[in-house]
């Protein structure tokens, strides 16, 4: 393989900042967040299902590894239909986690060890065990009780048709109807709207009691000491006045990624970082949402501290994302726009370029995720042959299986490359472990609602869910004491289990552990981002430099030569050492002192 012309140390030097905000300030501005999913993080008590205690006892990990904050996902009381995502009581911890002492109890101890506390809020809808809801099913028609959700009687004489044609987000109407009652009109029983699964109705948000009642429930949790919310599907508690028809549907994850395309090729190629992340229609992204998160912020401020909002909004182009973090409303936004991007040099300059000058814009950090709970792990994702267009809902038995060698080279360069970005930057668990998804998964384990509700079409998310290996070879890899585990591991957790790469050199944790102590002693996060001046027309190096950093991702097939007596600090992988060069293999980054 023939390697490009050498880097000079002039090579190096990098144009002007492509945004102005230095991200110090509030906490979040740079903070690494690590996302916990409680049921798969660590069991506490052997039933094979993670709990808070499971947490607390592993905060010493998520310490070491040198993270700032921890998000965790639903934990709430819930009948765990939607992994929690389902919530009944928004007060309350559900038995399976542990109790409120537990929480109390693992937030004591994040915080003696300098680590923030993210709750997960769930606002779009309820579970259908939450009180109001039964109650809504036991009340008339048009009675308050009703008014709480979205409740509509359906078309046709006897109101037996969907009263529109959304569908779920999960597969199927987005419509139930109830069961018939002696308060039924001529119209018969009503229907209620679900975004999601059956079980989880859409609350009504033009109603002034459930916006009275959110706003108890984050001082509830204000009060209790958390130091921040994760707002889910923050697009979608508004939905266009008549609930009008809408012939789109919105699948878990819409449209996936694209084509890869190199911007010389294909002048077609967005240029405002759109990458197929948005979701749109009459259910998302509805201008009424805003005045809800104004609401939501006036009550944050009412707290000592730098208590701090998220969004989980699927909005796209990034200057609809950007409304969201507007200086009255939330804090961050999670970036989906860059989780979707190909594995492309040109694509990733692009999305990172538009994240970064449109979060300016509104004066709100930039943020960056990889992996989270509801998509393929990037290290699966990355290891398909085709990274342009590979699922991101989940993948079954019967789908091409991912490379995990290639994989977890372009997975470990991804998260190089993402750390050394400015701003915030979110992990998921077990990422720092370099864990694939659980690919070969039986249906007959699976948990996710997408699975079922698409009569298997869709996998389901249930493959990056999987408990994490904490003592490689140990029943269940350490998850728990008693080796139970909610879903089987696949075989390779045994050797990527934590104990088997702490304190080994080369491994993902090692990799991991660098990279975020190098970011915080150099203030990556807090700095400004220029592109390297020799490469920002490269079909294969993504090259920017933030603070007293240079930051090379290799994506093509050539090693790309290293000026001569380069300082690297930390690389993703082996370099590639001739007697007068060093290089960076293909699929590999490094950081270099500037
Ligand atoms: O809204 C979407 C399409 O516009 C979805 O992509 C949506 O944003 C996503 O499914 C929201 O996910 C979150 O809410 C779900 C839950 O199942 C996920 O785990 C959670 O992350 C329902 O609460
Ligand atoms: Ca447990």
């Amino acid at each position: 393989m023939t390697s490009t012309a050498p880097l000079t140390t002039g090579d190096l030097t990098a144009g002007a900042p492509v945004h102005s905000l230095a991200g110090s300030g509030e906490w979040w501005r740079d903070a690494v967040i690590y996302q916990v999913y409680p049921r798969s993080f660590a069991d506490g008590n052997g039933d094979g299902i993670g709990d808070l205690p499971g947490v607390t006892a592993k905060l010493d990990h998520l310490k070491q590894l040198g993270v700032d904050a921890v998000w965790l996902s639903p934990f709430y009381r819930s009948p765990q239909k939607d992994a929690g995502y389902d919530v009944a009581d928004y007060r309350d911890i559900d038995p399976l986690f542990g109790t409120l002492a537990d929480f109390d109890e693992m937030l004591a101890g994040a915080h003696e060890r300098g680590l923030k506390i993210i709750v997960d809020l769930v606002p779009n809808h309820s579970s259908d065990q939450h009180v109001w809801f039964q109650e809504a099913l036991t009340a008339a028609p048009g009675s308050a009780a009703r008014e709480r959700y979205m409740f509509r009687d359906g078309r046709g004489p006897a109101g037996s048709d969907v009263p529109n044609n959304w569908q779920s987000i999960f597969g199927g109407p987005a419509w139930t109807r109830l069961a018939p009652s002696e308060d039924d009109g001529p119209l018969g029983p009503q229907w209620y709207l679900h975004l999601f699964d059956s079980t989880q109705p859409d609350l009504n948000w033009e109603n002034p009691e459930v916006r009275e009642e959110f706003e108890a429930v984050l001082r509830f949790w204000l009060d209790r000491g958390v130091d921040g919310f994760r707002v889910d599907v923050a697009h979608g508690m508004i939905k266009a006045p008549g609930l009008p028809d809408w012939e789109g549907q919105v699948a878990m994850v819409e449209g996936t990624v694209e084509e890869s395309t190199d911007k010389a090729t294909d002048p077609g190629a967005p240029e405002d970082g759109s990458t197929g992340a948005g979701h749109h229609g009459p259910m998302f992204d509805q201008d009424g949402v805003h005045e809800i998160y104004r609401a939501w912020h006036r009550v944050l401020a009412e707290y000592d501290g730098d208590r701090c909002l998220v969004a989980e909004a699927w909005v796209e182009p990034l200057s609809r994302l950007a409304r969201y973090v507007r200086p009255d409303e939330m804090n961050q936004a999670f970036n989906f726009s860059f989780l979707t991007a190909p594995w492309d040099a040109a694509r990733l300059r692009t999305v990172v370029g538009a994240s970064l000058s449109t979060m300016d814009a509104v004066g709100a950090p930039t943020t960056w995720v990889l992996s989270n709970h509801d998509v393929v792990r990037h290290v699966s994702r990355l290891g398909l042959a085709d990274i342009g267009s590979g699922p991101l809902n989940g993948i079954g038995a019967n789908d091409p299986q991912p490379d995990l060698e290639l994989g977890t080279r372009r997975a470990r360069a991804a998260t190089l490359l993402m750390l050394g970005l400015p701003g915030s930057a979110y992990m998921y668990q077990g990422e720092e472990l370099g864990l694939p998804d659980h690919t070969t998964l039986p249906d007959d384990v699976r948990e996710d609602p997408s699975f079922f509700r698409t009569g298997g079409a869709e996998p389901g998310r249930d493959g990056c869910r999987v408990p994490l290996p904490w003592v490689g070879g140990a029943p269940g890899n350490g998850f728990g004491a008693t080796g139970k585990t909610w879903l089987p591991q696949p075989d390779v957790y045994a050797e990527l289990a934590a104990d088997k790469q702490y304190g080994v050199e080369g491994s993902t944790y090692e990799m991991y552990r660098t990279a975020l102590e190098l970011r915080r002693a150099e203030k990556i996060g807090a700095g400004v981002l220029s592109w390297v001046d020799a490469l920002t027309d490269s079909p294969d190096v993504v090259a920017f430099r933030v603070a007293g950093v240079v930051v090379l991702a290799n994506l093509g097939a050539a090693p790309l030569p290293l000026p001569a007596g380069t300082d690297v600090l930390v690389a993703s992988g082996d370099l590639a050492t001739s007697a007068d060069a060093v290089a960076v293999p293909a699929d590999t980054t490094v950081w270099l002192r500037a």
